[in-house]
């Protein structure tokens, strides 16, 4: 967009920021104050969360983003993306009191409820988060098959706290994840969770972690007034000072008056003089303005760190945030789920130019802030999906059982066989294992349709005649191998699983685990089916047929997994023509609007094959 000036054009994202922070907090209000709650249950909603990231949206969506771009957002901030998409045009006003209603917008995220758009669903904290590192991969995946799906980056925005889950850590560590240079996380680093404000300053330990995986680590930590602060004298001693004090008293100094702030701010240390002095010559609004001046809320800084993002590693980025800024509870160790009083929404709105009596208004379309929302819902704009059916799945391959074998080799067959008789559905099976592939009876389907890989590798072991396995790597490869991770493989299964409905390109993945650790995988599985990933989880061997290797390899009370499971059909075939039905089945109920997930326990128990007649 033009402005007149680059001032102007700061101003113009200010005013959508405080536009986008009204809107997220009066439509949790409406929900908890306004609406009529006949039965007097809790409704919630989570404005201080919301206003945490209100900064960091704003300049994502006004004025990064790209239609090709996918977003992930933290679960307690989906009332700002609700705000966005209202103010661009792609939510009606009627949802906006409808909060946390049945049939209304939903509590987190959701990309099968939400009426507006939504990429990814979140709300079990630390899968969301992950998503779009599958999502990555889903995508890479199906351009490599031909399709053109774009490549536009595939951002996460992360609470803080949410890094405390191992789902994230599993996920950053792949292997194949270094080398997904569309992948950025934005850590909207507040210093709180639920519960408290989180012990220690531990960006730094983070950063390492990220930086050890491989990644691109970038920190929106200040934001210009309180850097132009650091210049004057006794600048630097400021910059130790609030670099090195603790998290728990940086938020106690926020909750400060400015009076109280003066006192408390020099410390006793050493630069306690300079720092008095500094503070000294700074007015009230000033003081107070520049000690939650982070960069996370700061729309230049945040401006200059997403424009160097490096997009041939994933990259992370750290923004220092202020939980609930902007808002009365701002900083207080115990706003996750508190609510403004009226009095406080009134002065709110009264700071950004809205009123309680009219809280639902947009920008008039021929103010510069109105144009700006024009401008991004087309630069944001996504054709419409020309969806490639899914491939006709036969009910039968004419193969007559015979001798003794297991459903689990019968797996391995199966698919082999599926090559041949039906080789438009083979193309579209993928199959995933976090390292079991060739103790699952996998091995001849690798070496038929070969390891996919963003590009060719070599195998050193081509030319030797004991290798039985060929691990040929290419981007050609059906069959994804993942570490020892069953949250990564069922990630991984909900995302290839959802590529019909994302690039209209259905896959049919099918991922491999040992029964006995299906429940590990078991959450983010059915996460991934509420999100819209349709998927095989092949568990196998089930049962006590791992017996051998002793109790942590039986699974005795799986079957009852499947029955439970909500959008997955479960089968437990005893014969191999069994397994091969069920196996069509299941790839047939795949890839296409209204499908279904599915749940195969094999066995590796020889069977007589003739007792099936
Ligand atoms: C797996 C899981 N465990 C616990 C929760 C409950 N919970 C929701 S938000 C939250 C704290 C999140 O903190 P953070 O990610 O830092 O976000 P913010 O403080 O910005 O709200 C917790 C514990 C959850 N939704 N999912």
């Amino acid at each position: 967009m033009r402005f007149e000036g680059d001032e102007d054009r700061w101003a113009v994202l200010r005013e959508v920021e405080q536009r986008v922070l009204w809107l997220a907090t009066a439509m949790i209000d409406h929900a908890n104050r306004v609406r009529p709650n006949p039965d007097g249950l809790k409704v919630g909603g989570h404005q201080a969360s919301s206003a945490s990231m209100a900064t960091i949206m704003t300049a994502l969506w006004f004025d990064h983003l790209t239609a090709n771009d996918r977003v992930s957002v933290k679960p307690h901030a989906s009332p700002v993306l609700h705000a966005i998409n209202y103010l661009l045009g792609s939510l009606d006003e009627r949802y906006l009191t409808t909060l946390r209603s049945f049939g209304g917008l939903q509590s987190y995220p959701s990309r099968s409820k939400d009426p507006d758009p939504v990429d990814y669903s979140t709300g079990s904290v630390g899968i969301g988060a992950t998503a779009p590192i599958w999502g990555a991969l889903a995508r890479r995946y199906v351009n490599a098959c031909g399709a053109s799906t774009g490549a536009g980056r595939q951002y996460s925005l992360v609470g803080d706290a949410e890094l405390d889950e191992g789902a994230c850590w599993e996920a950053i560590l792949d292997p194949m994840v270094g080398e997904l240079g569309e992948v950025c996380w934005i850590v909207d680093l507040n210093r709180q969770s639920l519960d408290r404000v989180v012990p220690h300053v531990a960006a730094t330990r983070l950063q390492a972690m990220f930086e050890a995986a491989g990644w691109q680590v970038l920190t929106a930590k200040y934001g210009r007034l309180l850097s132009a602060i650091f210049e004057r004298p006794g600048g630097d001693a400021l910059r130790r000072r609030v670099d090195d004090m603790s998290n728990a008293e940086f938020q106690r100094l926020l909750r400060c008056s400015p009076e109280q702030l003066r006192l408390r701010l020099p410390g006793d240390g050493a630069d306690a003089p300079a720092l008095r002095e500094l503070v000294d010559g700074l007015d009230d609004s000033t003081l107070v303005a520049a000690l939650r001046n982070l960069g996370g809320h700061d729309l230049r800084t945040l401006g200059d760190t997403l424009a160097a993002i490096d997009d041939n590693r994933p990259t992370v980025i750290f923004a220092y945030t202020v939980k609930g800024y902007g808002l009365a509870t701002e900083g207080h160790p115990q706003n996750h789920s508190s609510l403004l009083n009226e009095a406080q929404l009134r002065e709110l709105g009264a700071r950004v130019g809205m009123s309680v009596e009219a809280p639902w208004a947009r920008f008039a379309p021929h103010s510069a802030a109105g144009r700006l929302c024009a401008e991004v819902t087309a630069r944001l704009h996504r054709a419409p999906l020309t969806a490639e059916p899914a491939p006709e799945v036969p009910v039968d391959l004419g193969r007559t059982p015979s001798g003794t074998s297991s459903t689990q080799a019968g797996l391995g067959r199966a698919l082999l066989d599926l090559t041949r008789q039906a080789p438009a559905v083979a193309r579209r099976v993928v199959t995933a294992a976090p390292d079991v592939a060739s103790s699952t009876n996998l091995g001849g389907w690798i070496n038929k349709v070969g390891v996919w890989s963003t590009d060719n590798r070599r195998n050193w072991f081509d030319d030797d005649p004991e290798t039985i396995l060929h691990w040929r790597e290419r981007p050609t490869g059906q069959h994804i191998e993942l570490g020892i991770a069953e949250g990564n493989l069922v990630g991984l299964l909900g995302e290839l699983g959802a590529t019909w409905s994302r690039w209209g390109q259905p896959l049919l993945p099918i991922g491999v685990v040992y029964d006995p650790f299906v429940e590990r995988a078991l959450e983010p599985w059915s996460f991934g089916m509420y999100a819209g990933g349709q998927s095989i989880l092949v568990g196998t061997p089930a049962g006590v047929t791992l017996a051998a290797e002793g109790g942590a390899h039986q699974s005795i009370k799986t079957p009852s997994i499947g029955l439970e499971q909500p959008g997955c059909v479960s089968y437990e075939p005893a014969f191999t023509v069994d397994l091969e039905w069920t196996l069509l089945a299941a790839l047939a109920r795949l890839g296409r609007p209204g499908g279904s997930s599915a749940y195969l326990r094999l066995s590796s128990r020889p069977v007589d094959q003739g007792l099936a007649d």
